[in-house]
């Protein structure tokens, strides 16, 4: 009898506690959705504020000015900042023009000039305003975050801190560094675990192929031979832009709404109409099939894990504090860069190699 007593109160309080919790634990999971990654040290979500303090709104017109001529230069941004991260770190060594720089090596064979073009542009208006005082690591970073918001995609704060390195990669660390096309989830995979990136952000930032172009080359569902899976339909619509691999020609990226950063390249992947074995493995493997669903249905989740990926792949392999440079302008080391390598990278071969 007493034990009852006791025992009904404390059933009910348990079952109460434990559904109290479980709404507690969802309620944080959906609170996590939608706070940011802490920065690493040395950078930080208020970084120019007193240095300057105009930087953002300088970035955010010079973009609206150049995505107001073209929108489709909003994927030439993106995917500099994405080129620019994976190779050695975010530091702004893609824009370095000379022998076997980033942008003269195979893999970026089609990064586009105009972005490049952009970020001088931009450099320039960001120097006559406060000078000697912001990367050209950090404009491309604030200029791809414009460029996903701009082009009717989530905004979210992106940290700023990082500094320039003044030295070229070599052309085996680009090489290595960028997955390629015709890779699948298996393979893909340790590119981006290697830099802490895990199986959710593989997916959430391959979402940045919602905008965008490929040239006839990239198209590894089609050549050399074609993926026996590629509907008669989509194969047809290729072929008749690119009926072979050397036509110097593009298609688009998201066959639903190409220049729109919205989430129907997820869509597209459901319906086996990706570009890219890259893309299509995503909803070919048990690790990503259900996040490619989970997306496809919910532009606002994948908002949300898209704009938490990219701050986190924003500050890989950043150099910070004192070392690397303030770039003067974004293409040329400084004249007078006597370079101090971060600790957590290694020299070799003259070049700083990808941990
Ligand atoms: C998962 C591994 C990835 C592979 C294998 C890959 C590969 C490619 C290839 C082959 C192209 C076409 C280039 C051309 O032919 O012009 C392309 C374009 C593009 N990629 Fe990726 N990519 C990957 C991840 C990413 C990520 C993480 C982002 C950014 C978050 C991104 C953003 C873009 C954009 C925006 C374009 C269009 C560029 C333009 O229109 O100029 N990609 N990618
Ligand atoms: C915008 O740029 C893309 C890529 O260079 C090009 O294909 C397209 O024709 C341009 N659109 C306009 C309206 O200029
Ligand atoms: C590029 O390479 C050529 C030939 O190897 C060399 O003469 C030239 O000085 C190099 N330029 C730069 C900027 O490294
Ligand atoms: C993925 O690619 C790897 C290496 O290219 C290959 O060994 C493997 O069979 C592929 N897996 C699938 C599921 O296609
Ligand atoms: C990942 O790191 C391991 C260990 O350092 C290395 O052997 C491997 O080549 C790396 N893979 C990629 C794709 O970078
Ligand atoms: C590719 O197609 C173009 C246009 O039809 C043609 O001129 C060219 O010779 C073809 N190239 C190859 C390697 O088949
Ligand atoms: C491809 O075509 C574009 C313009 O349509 C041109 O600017 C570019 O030089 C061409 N590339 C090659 C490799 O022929
Ligand atoms: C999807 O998986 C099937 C079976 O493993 C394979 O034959 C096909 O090539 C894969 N497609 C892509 C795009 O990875
Ligand atoms: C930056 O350097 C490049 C290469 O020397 C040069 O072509 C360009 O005009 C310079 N940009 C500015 C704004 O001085
Ligand atoms: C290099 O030059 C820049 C611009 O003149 C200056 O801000 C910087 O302090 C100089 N760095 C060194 C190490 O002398
Ligand atoms: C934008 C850019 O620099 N593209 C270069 C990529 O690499 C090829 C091959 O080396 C060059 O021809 C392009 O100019």
């Amino acid at each position: 009898m007493k034990l009852q007593k006791i025992a009904v109160p404390v059933l009910v309080f348990l079952i109460v506690a434990a559904a109290a919790a479980s709404i507690l634990a969802m309620e944080l999971e959906l609170m996590e959705m939608e706070s940011y990654p802490d920065p690493v040290s040395g950078m930080d979500y208020t970084f120019y504020n007193d240095a300057c303090p105009q930087l953002e709104s300088i970035v955010e017109s010079r973009v609206a000015s150049y995505l107001g001529a073209n929108i489709s230069q909003a994927a030439g941004l993106l995917r500099l900042f994405f080129h620019d991260c994976f190779v050695i770190g975010c530091d702004a060594s893609i824009l370095l023009v000379g022998n076997s720089s980033e942008t003269t090596d195979i893999p970026n064979l089609t990064i586009r000039q105009a972005a490049l073009d952009i970020i001088s542009d931009i450099k320039v208006n960001v120097e006559a305003a406060c000078p000697g005082t912001v990367s050209c690591a950090d404009i491309v970073a604030l200029a791809a975050r414009d460029s996903v918001f701009q082009a009717g995609g989530p905004w979210f704060p992106m940290p700023t801190g990082r500094r320039d390195n003044p030295e070229f990669a070599s052309s085996s660390v680009v090489l290595a560094s960028l997955p390629r096309p015709t890779q699948n989830v298996t393979s893909l995979l340790p590119f981006f675990q290697n830099r802490s990136l895990n199986v959710i952000d593989l997916v959430a930032l391959s979402g940045g192929h919602t905008i965008g172009l490929a040239h006839c080359s990239s198209l590894t569902r089609l050549f050399p031979t074609q993926d026996t899976t590629l509907s008669t339909s989509f194969s047809t619509a290729l072929l008749s832009i690119c009926p072979n691999a050397s036509v110097n020609a593009t298609v688009n990226n998201d066959r639903i709404s190409p220049n729109f950063f919205d989430n129907t390249y997820f869509v597209d992947l459901v319906n086996n109409n990706g570009l890219f074995v890259s893309d299509q493995s995503l909803f070919n493997d048990t690790r990503t099939m259900h996040l490619v669903s989970m997306y496809a249905k919910s532009r606002q989740l994948f908002y949300s894990q898209f704009s938490v990926s990219m701050i986190k792949m924003g500050m890989l392999g950043v150099l910070v504090g004192t070392q690397g440079e303030i770039r003067l302008n974004c293409s040329v080391p400084n004249s007078n860069s006597s370079f101090s390598f971060p600790t957590n990278l290694t020299k070799g071969d003259g070049r700083i190699e990808i941990m």
